[in-house]
């Protein structure tokens, strides 16, 4: 057995869980908060069968979107990738995706 845990854009999080729920995985989501960009996103751990794995990544792929933001930095200091109002440009998504062994799971 194998737990997923994904970190996904907020905007996709909706569209991404329906689509899970259609497939038959079981999916709890847990709102999060990037370290980087200190913006809400969402966390989504999923409970899956090895022959699972690659189908829920699969949906990951097609509904989490790859997105550019821009964060205000510190202009102390400006280096190149910053632009002339101190904001850098981060590409954002689509899912950080960590797939863990699980020794054991039960319900009780
Ligand atoms: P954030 O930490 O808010 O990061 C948002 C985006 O900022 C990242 O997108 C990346 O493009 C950039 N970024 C993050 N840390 C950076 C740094 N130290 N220097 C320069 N740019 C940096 P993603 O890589 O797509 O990550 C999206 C979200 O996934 C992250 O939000 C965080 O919540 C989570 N995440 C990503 N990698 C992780 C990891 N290794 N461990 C735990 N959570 C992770």
């Amino acid at each position: 057995m194998k737990l997923i845990v994904a970190v996904v854009q907020n905007r996709d999080a909706d569209t991404t869980v329906d689509a899970l729920i259609t497939g038959g995985y079981h999916v709890t989501r847990l709102a999060s908060t990037g370290g980087f960009l200190r913006e809400g996103n969402t966390t989504l751990l999923m409970g899956l069968e090895d022959a699972q794995v690659d189908g829920a990544l699969q949906v990951l792929q097609r509904y989490c979107h790859r997105r550019r933001h821009y964060t205000p930095m510190p202009l102390v200091g400006a280096e190149s990738g910053f632009d002339l109002h101190g904001h850098i440009e981060v590409e954002v998504g689509g899912a950080t995706v960590f797939v863990l062994h699980i020794e054991h799971f039960e319900q009780v």
